[in-house]
């Protein structure tokens, strides 16, 4: 009687992730939520395992944004500049610089033009160094409220530089 139930249980199971595999190599997004698939139980049908995915990749994304801002390095018509260009943050919340066009850039923060005792050697790039690949990335979290200006040192010349308030 116990092998019996042990195989009937094994049986569903097995669909189980069955269709979360299956699933999972619909998009790279779907990956992020292979594990949680076989929790959505052996009823689901494929179609429905499908749509929870996709609701659980969704407020990955959100989650995500609620922690860091994104500013793309050249514009995706190739155009130099940060965007957006101007922004505000709140105290602490990482800021992503990402490499999209136009590069190699980096970024760079203007020592006349930072609050008041904040040593802009801390939050700039290393000043040799260069983002250089497509999907590069520099992060930072300003923690001093104020403004601060950035720019990007091999195009600042053709006017690739930004401003962000800290609140
Ligand atoms: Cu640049």
């Amino acid at each position: 009687m116990a092998a019996v139930t042990s195989a009937a249980l094994a049986i569903p199971s097995f669909t189980g992730l069955k269709a979360g595999s299956t699933a999972a190599k619909v998009s790279s997004a779907a990956k992020v939520a292979a594990s949680p698939v076989p929790r959505v139980g052996i009823q689901a049908s494929l179609k429905d395992v499908g749509v929870a995915v996709a609701a659980t990749a969704a407020s990955a994304v959100l989650a995500s944004n609620a922690l860091a801002l994104d500013v793309l390095l050249g514009a995706d018509d190739g155009s130099l500049a940060f965007v957006p260009q101007e922004f505000s943050v709140s105290a602490g919340e990482k800021i992503v610089f990402k490499n999209n066009a136009g590069f190699p850039h980096n970024v760079l923060f203007d020592e006349d033009e930072v609050p008041s005792g904040v040593d802009v050697s801390k939050i700039s790039m290393p000043e040799e160094e260069l983002l250089n690949a497509k999907g590069d990335v520099y992060a930072v979290t300003l923690t001093e409220k104020g403004s601060y200006s950035f720019y990007c040192s091999p195009h600042q010349g053709a006017g690739m530089v930004g401003k962000v308030t800290v609140n």
